[in-house]
């Protein structure tokens, strides 16, 4: 397997080790981030992906002293591959502390040639503050502070563990341009199209969004909203097939609209296809199941060509 190294950064308090444990359980976690003491210095962890890569996680206590630490010896941000910079939204007082800190960073990272984007997270970002202009504002202001140069780019993403389905899309920026998934977008676009779906989604077992597709929505945050709720769905119920070790193949809904959800075995590594699309007859129904049944080939090589 090869390894890759994830550097999360950011000031003290900012939410970087709550979002990691936030990332990996999906429910039931607030009682334990809600009692979180602050790192010390480095919290190491790692995380399979698709059994071609260990990413290693370097969870970087932000509190003073260490920081202190890590702009002296620069060398712990040797060899990064995916470097994730955590603000706290909330905090009006610490963000020209942290922006300070970022530019610190950034010259570190320079001088150790990282080429990848530079993921910066408003973290605490919480579905309750969707709209709040004070905060919309700060971001904005933020954003023209942080001077992006000929070195690097910035992805930005505004993440709250209170929307799980914002760290996935942070984390599964980075992990799933490791592969060219450009076949299958164009699967699941045809899928959309066939069947007037609303969107597509691939994950894998832990959650990590592979390839997604969604239809154009004029009225775009209500919908938002609807896939963000639907991903978190998902997530969480993705997850508990996991921890209760329960067994499963599929799964259709009939709501309001139809949802479908099948899981794959390819290999070592599991997938889930998930589906959104108006009601339709039962017949388009087990027309679509069969074209998810056949989705197990392009599954197959894809990972057959990539291992
Ligand atoms: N409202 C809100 N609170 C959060 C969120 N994420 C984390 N918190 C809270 O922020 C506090 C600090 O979180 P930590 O994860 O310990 O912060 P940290 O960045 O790891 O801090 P250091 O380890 O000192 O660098 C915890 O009490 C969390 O409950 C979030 O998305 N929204
Ligand atoms: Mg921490």
């Amino acid at each position: 397997m090869k390894s890759l190294k994830l550097i999360i950064a950011g000031l003290d308090y900012a939410g970087k080790t709550s979002s990691i444990i936030a990332l990996r359980e999906k429910y039931n976690f607030y009682e334990k981030v809600e009692n979180l003491k602050p790192t010390v210095k480095i919290e190491y962890s790692s995380f399979n992906f698709l059994n071609q890569w260990e990413v290693n996680i370097w969870d970087m206590g932000g509190q003073e002293k260490y920081r202190q630490i890590y702009l002296d010896k620069p060398e712990y941000f040797a060899d990064t591959n995916y470097f994730y910079y955590y603000i706290d939204i909330q905090d009006e007082k610490k963000i020209s502390e942290s922006i300070n800190y970022f530019e610190e960073l950034l010259t570190i990272l320079k001088d150790f040639n990282y080429s990848n984007k530079i993921i910066i997270c408003f973290h605490k970002y919480d579905p309750k503050l969707r709209r709040n202009k004070d905060i919309l504002e700060r971001i904005t202001s933020v954003k023209k502070k942080l001077k992006q140069n000929e070195h690097f780019e910035f992805k930005f993403f505004r993440t709250s563990i209170f929307d799980i389905s914002t760290l996935s899309k942070a984390i599964s920026y980075s992990l799933n341009s490791l592969i060219d998934f450009s076949v299958l977008k164009l699967i699941l676009k045809g899928l959309i199209r066939k069947f007037n779906g609303n969107y597509a989604i691939l994950y894998t077992d832990s959650g990590v969004i592979l390839v997604d597709f969604y239809k154009e929505i004029l009225d775009s945050i209500e919908y938002e909203e609807k896939v963000r709720q639907s991903i978190n769905r998902d997530l969480v119920l993705i997850q508990k097939l996991k921890d209760d070790n329960v067994e499963f193949n599929e799964r259709v809904d009939y709501d309001e609209e139809i949802k479908y959800l099948k899981k794959y075995e390819i290999g070592d590594n599991i997938f889930f296809l998930k589906m959104n699309a108006p009601k339709m007859r039962e017949e388009k129904i087990q027309l679509l199941k069969n074209n998810f049944q056949n989705f197990e080939n392009d599954l197959q090589e894809i990972f057959s060509n990539n291992s």
